[in-house]
């Protein structure tokens, strides 16, 4: 498949604390670190998105529980956990969506309290391709929200990486009902 103009990817919560080592790590979340490196010169259009908690975020809990959305304290504010991975190639001209900044609030979706679909727009993009961590949870709602807002979504499949696999295997059956198309980085060129 040949990137376009038109076409934009979102890498996903690429952080340190969804990695291994971190507070919150995600299997082989590194691993998503070169499929994202190789992919992002092909692109005009580039969003990195954080999850960029205060100290007090409502999701933080001493007993978390994981599948009821409460999670040991991650990516707080200006912490490293929350630093994107090292290896991560962020170009200066990238677009930064920080995500749940609020105490109160929890946001696993880019788009969300966002102005990411007005700027997809104001660049003529028609194609968002996803990838990122995790699959079940910040990748998902994020495509979903991609395709609602009018978007053909491709999740790249070899650039994600699920907290677990139950839930991931759900989440990739949700995006494919709600027309989410998936790919791998090697088909991009
Ligand atoms: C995420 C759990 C908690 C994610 C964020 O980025 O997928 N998961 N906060
Ligand atoms: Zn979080």
């Amino acid at each position: 498949m040949r990137i376009e103009e038109t076409d934009a990817l979102i890498a996903v919560d690429v952080q340190n604390d969804f990695c291994p080592g971190g507070a919150l790590p995600v299997q082989g979340g590194a691993n998503v670190v070169p499929a994202i490196n190789r992919l992002s010169p092909t692109f005009h259009t580039l969003v990195f998105s954080r999850d960029w908690h205060p100290p007090d975020h409502c999701s933080f809990s001493d007993t978390p529980e994981f599948r009821d959305g409460s999670w040991p304290v991650h990516c707080v504010q200006h912490s490293p956990g929350a630093e994107f991975h090292g290896d991560l190639i962020v170009p200066l001209d990238a677009k930064i969506i920080d995500k749940a900044t609020e105490p109160d609030t929890e946001d696993y979706d880019a788009f969300q309290d966002s102005d990411l679909t007005e700027y997809l727009r104001s660049r003529g993009v028609r194609r968002v391709f996803v990838a990122g961590l995790a699959t079940d949870y910040c990748v998902k709602f994020t495509a979903l929200s991609s395709a609602r807002e009018g978007f053909e979504t491709w999740l790249v499949l070899d650039g994600c990486r699920g907290v677990a696999e139950a839930t991931t295997k759900a989440a990739l059956e949700e995006m494919k009902q709600a027309g989410v198309k998936t790919c791998r980085s090697p088909e991009l060129e």
